[in-house]
């Protein structure tokens, strides 16, 4: 019965089915109990969609360049999918209304596929369900699947770094040394996108920028940097050239598909790792608030536990009555 079941929701996803899709994607986004029974069904490491993060502070302009980006696609006759992410909205598979507006253009065409996410209802935390939201869109063959996170905290960072490509959107006026200057968040991006073209300080942002990237100690692995507007479209073209080259240069398919499942496994286990902790200090303690009193009272420290959780994963102890 749950075979057949997943099954049947495997099937729809692959034939893409607008509706059966949507509901796949609830489930995922849910924690329904047929999840990861259809995310294995669906799981090919080797698939042909590409997945693009695109990441960068809020008023960037990830939206309207998303926008532009969907065009270029749609004009190759690739159906496209879109993830919102926006780990600050409460809401979720409905429409995260600038985000939607912003991309328009493209609400009433059926070869793109628009979904947003937001921080509720996540049992396995927003970005185990956009990880897997980004294997459902692929496994319905929207090639490629564009992931927009809003900021550049660590939750986001993660997320982008998901997909197979990402895209750093940086823009004049927020704070340029900040920005650029963080060298962690250089690390992220494939390509650096420097938009708002059009405003003043453009030049100043792509100073302070190539000069982080001079620090970068692997100069061969120095992302391009790509100045446009994708208000006024100028430089776009030269961005959607510079990402089809590097979609190009990844060419070793084999290579793509092992750094894909390294990066979700490596997702899984951390997921599975943090269930598998609390769950046994709640065994062990009640609650992790017990726990808590109980450090403050002097009966154990953060460490002790630790050790405990230690001891327990390595079959040294029993897991309760143990004092
Ligand atoms: N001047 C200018 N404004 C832009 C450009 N791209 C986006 N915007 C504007 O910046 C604001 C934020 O854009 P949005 O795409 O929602 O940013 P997001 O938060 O990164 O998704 C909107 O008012 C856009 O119209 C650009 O290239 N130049
Ligand atoms: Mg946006």
């Amino acid at each position: 019965m749950l075979s057949s079941e997943t099954d049947r929701f495997a099937h729809m996803v692959r034939i893409c089915d607008v509706r059966g899709l949507a509901r796949v994607l609830s489930m995922v986004e849910n924690g329904h109990i047929l999840a990861p029974s259809i995310m294995h069904s669906l799981y090919n490491p080797e698939r042909s969609s590409l997945t693009v993060g695109i990441t960068g502070p809020p008023g960037a302009g990830k939206s309207t360049l998303t926008n532009r980006l969907i065009t270029f696609w749609r004009r190759h006759d690739n159906k496209v999918g879109v993830i919102a992410v926006d780990p600050s909205s409460p809401f979720s598979g409905g429409a995260l209304l600038g985000d939607r507006v912003r991309m328009q253009d493209h609400a009433s065409d059926p070869g793109v596929f628009i979904r947003s996410m937001g921080s509720r209802g996540h049992l396995g935390g927003l970005s185990g369900a956009t990880r897997d939201a980004l294997e459902v869109l692929a496994a319905a063959s929207y090639d490629p699947v564009l992931v927009e996170t809003v900021g550049v905290g660590q939750a986001e960072v993660e997320i982008a770094s998901l997909a197979d490509i990402t895209l750093l959107v940086l823009v004049p006026g927020l704070g340029d040394e900040v920005q650029a200057m963080k060298a962690g968040i250089m690390e992220i991006g494939d390509i650096i996108v420097l938009n708002k073209a059009d405003r003043p300080g453009i030049e100043q942002l792509a100073m302070s920028v190539n000069a982080s990237l001079e620090l970068l100690p692997d100069q061969s692995e120095r992302p391009p940097v790509v100045k446009c507007s994708a208000q006024t479209g100028e430089g776009i073209e030269d961005l959607t050239e510079t990402i089809t080259s590097y979609i190009s240069s990844l060419t070793e398919r084999k290579q793509i598909a092992r750094r894909r499942t390294s990066l979700i496994l490596d997702s899984i286990i951390r997921e599975k790792g943090r269930y598998l902790a609390r769950k046994m200090v709640t065994d062990r303690y009640g609650s992790v608030e017990k726990a808590i009193e109980s450090i403050l009272e002097g009966e154990t420290t953060p460490y002790g536990i630790g050790e405990m959780l230690s001891e327990f994963i390595d079959n040294k102890r029993e897991c309760e009555n143990e004092h």
